[in-house]
């Protein structure tokens, strides 16, 4: 049995982090994703504790899970010191700490506190997804440059998932490490190790109700899922579950395709670049998948703004590269509208 913090300072020797201070701040996540999952698996007694969204007994109104999550987060990230900033979908603008220890602190976090948080009334699983990137400048406040780095200058991309088990995945570049979490001691334990996509899957994730909005492209890849082919596994099954981390990391162990692309009416689509795309294509391609924007690899891309949206195709390399022809192929309609958006 080997736990997240014994799995992390085995790991640091090989990966320049032998100060212990990137094992010390993913181990603060891991901290606040306890108390996160503890929050979670009460929600459901919101009305009868006075849990948040309702008031409590010193009378103070409760707040939604998403706001609780980020400022567990955020808490833990102060209290560790190992974070000079952080990048939250909860916050308009960057989380900075004013003292001395995290000025001068090595890296910088981006993170989606409660993704699918919608789906915590009706008991869907849910998840947090963080990026890490290390800031670029030294001893000073934070620059633009810390900020809005490339994907491919991420150190560590990683989620957890609050499902009938709760797990934290993340990677670091060297292969992609699950851990389960066991209430009774309070540990994250490793429980998958080198997580790999199947290079074919037979899944795709998609919300079909925005068919009529969808480029032709997209239309044309879903008709192709659908397809009586015995010889290449279709028609595929779909699953949609309306939470990126669930869909991901079911697709992640079963082989599988998650599209959320731009629309005629959205270019850019839904999800965020910096803190839910980045961090789930460093994932992808660890585990031997893909991700892309449709056109263009994610991790190539460099974010404009910390809120910055874009369409997502990721997962089973195969299955994406197929995704990304047809795109190729059939959208000249959306191509220019999305390329004006982006740049
Ligand atoms: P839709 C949750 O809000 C989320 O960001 C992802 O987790 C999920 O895959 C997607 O949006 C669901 O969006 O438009 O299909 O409801």
């Amino acid at each position: 049995m080997k736990t997240l913090v014994e799995f992390v300072w085995e790991q640091q020797e090989n990966l320049n982090y032998a100060t212990g201070e990137f094992s010390r701040l993913l181990n603060d996540i891991g901290i606040a994703a306890k108390i996160v999952n503890r929050d979670i698996n009460r929600a459901g007694l919101s009305s009868v504790l006075g849990f948040e969204g309702s008031v409590n007994v010193q009378g103070e109104s409760q707040k939604k899970l998403d706001v609780i999550a980020n400022n567990e987060f955020i808490k833990a990230l102060r209290s560790g010191k190992q974070c000079a900033a952080i990048i939250s979908e909860e916050n308009e603008d960057v989380v900075l700490f004013d003292d001395e220890t995290t000025r001068n602190a090595k890296y910088i976090v981006a993170i989606d506190p409660l993704d699918g948080s919608s789906n915590i009334e009706v008991n869907v699983p849910i998840g947090t997804i963080f990026a890490i990137y290390k800031r670029k400048s030294v001893g000073t406040t934070i620059t633009r440059e810390d900020i809005l780095q490339a994907g491919d200058d991420l150190v560590c991309g990683g989620y957890v998932i609050y499902g009938s088990s709760t797990m934290l995945v993340y990677t670091t570049g060297n292969g992609v490490n699950g851990f389960t979490y066991d209430p009774t001691c309070g540990l994250f334990i490793l429980s998958h190790e080198n997580m790999k996509f199947a290079e074919d899957g037979g899944i795709y994730s998609i919300n079909e109700a925005n068919y009529i909005y969808f480029p032709a492209g997209v239309k044309k890849y879903i008709k192709f899922c659908q397809e009586d082919d015995p010889a290449t596994n279709r028609p595929y099954t779909t699953r949609y579950i309306g939470s990126l981390v669930a869909d991901f990391h079911r697709n992640l162990i079963r082989g599988g395709i998650y599209i959320y692309p731009g629309t005629l009416k959205n270019p850019l689509g839904k999800l965020r670049l910096m803190y839910e795309c980045v961090p789930m294509a460093f994932i992808a391609e660890q585990a031997g998948g893909m991700a892309s924007d449709g056109f263009q690899r994610i991790l190539d891309m460099h974010p404009k703004d910390i809120h910055q949206r874009c369409p997502l195709f990721i997962g089973s390399k195969n299955m994406v590269e197929k995704a990304e022809k047809m795109m190729h192929e059939h959208s000249h309609d959306y191509v220019k509208i999305y390329a004006a958006e982006k740049n």
